[in-house]
């Protein structure tokens, strides 16, 4: 069985070919729509998914929002250009002609994380530094989706109460903060505009204000893994997304956490599965929904 996996971020949208080994194939990407309307989504997907699906006999879809029953709603709909609601599974079903199923992107990543070679627990959690920040939860290896798809929603915790007002209507959110949208839209001065790989680049040459907007960042996540640490007991936590995998950026998480008390000490990892993870648990979610 080969299975057509996409990956919906807020700013970029991914493709593959994955077979029942694992392999991934025909790997595409295109970026995702600024546009608050379904259609250009739809129009984007089909373009993406065009080229590859007749190698296909299902899709399985990782996305970010909150999924239920096969719809994106968004928590934080400045994540999607002002998107609030995409049928997902119907619009998929209906571009490929194949049955397909959907699940929310870092949900799936974390699923895909928990059988990366190496895990050994059976709680770990998975966060997604990306557009947004998001996060799977497995416990007892089981994934946690939640009755209403909200489990592992760990970017809209509360990080500061007195922090920017986040897209989801709350104050202080760790999305708002840590983010590579909420890293961008602290930034001042001549950083002012720049995105979050931009202003990483200039972190990197030493730029003291772009420094000082990571640094923010990775203490910010480095709490929150220390409050998931005291909820679920998890012995790893995996870190992806291209903010989270960024050069430099774990390593500055980790020395923010070794300042915590020692019980709320993890396994930090990167993601073994890298940009692909979400790709992949989506499509061993499908596999096994198939059994
Ligand atoms: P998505 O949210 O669509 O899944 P990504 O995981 O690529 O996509 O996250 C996008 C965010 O990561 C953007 O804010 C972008 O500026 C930032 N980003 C992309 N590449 C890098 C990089 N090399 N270093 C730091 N930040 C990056
Ligand atoms: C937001 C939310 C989550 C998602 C997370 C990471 C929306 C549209 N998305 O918190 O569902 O998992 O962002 O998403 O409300 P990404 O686009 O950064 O991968
Ligand atoms: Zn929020």
């Amino acid at each position: 069985m080969t299975t057509l996996a996409i990956d919906i971020g807020g700013t970029k949208l991914a493709a593959a070919l994955i077979d029942d080994d694992l392999q991934i194939r025909e790997r595409r990407e295109l970026p995702t729509p600024a546009s608050q309307t379904p259609d250009a989504l739809r129009a984007a997907l089909k373009e993406l998914v065009e080229p590859v699906m007749a190698s296909a006999q299902q899709v399985a879809i990782a996305s970010t929002g909150i999924i239920r029953e096969g719809t994106l709603v968004s928590i934080n709909p400045h994540n999607l250009g002002g998107l609030l609601h995409f049928p997902l599974v119907q619009t998929l079903a209906s571009i490929t002609g194949l049955p397909a199923m959907a699940v929310n992107d870092a949900q799936a990543a974390a699923w895909a994380e928990y059988h990366a070679p190496g895990i050994d627990t059976q709680d770990m959690v998975f966060i997604t530094v990306s557009t947004g920040v998001g996060g799977g939860v497995v416990l007892r290896g089981e994934l946690q989706t939640g009755e209403g798809g909200l489990a592992g929603h760990l970017g809209h915790t509360l990080a500061d109460p007195h922090g920017p007002v986040c897209g989801c209507g709350r104050r202080g959110c760790v999305e708002a903060i840590a983010s590579g949208r909420g890293i961008a839209a602290r930034a001042q001065g001549e950083l002012t505009g720049l995105d979050a790989k931009a202003i990483f680049t200039h972190a990197l040459r030493g730029h003291p204000q772009a420094r000082e907007l990571v640094a923010h960042s990775a203490q910010t996540l480095a709490r929150l893994i220390a409050d998931v640490k005291a909820v679920t007991d998890c012995q790893t936590v995996v870190v992806g997304g291209s903010v989270g995998l960024a050069e430099g950026y774990l390593s500055q998480v980790a020395e923010y956490l070794a300042q915590e008390p020692p019980v709320y000490h993890v396994n930090l990892r990167p993601a073994f599965y890298r940009h692909d993870a979400g790709l992949l648990g989506a499509a061993l979610l499908s596999q096994g929904a198939q059994q």
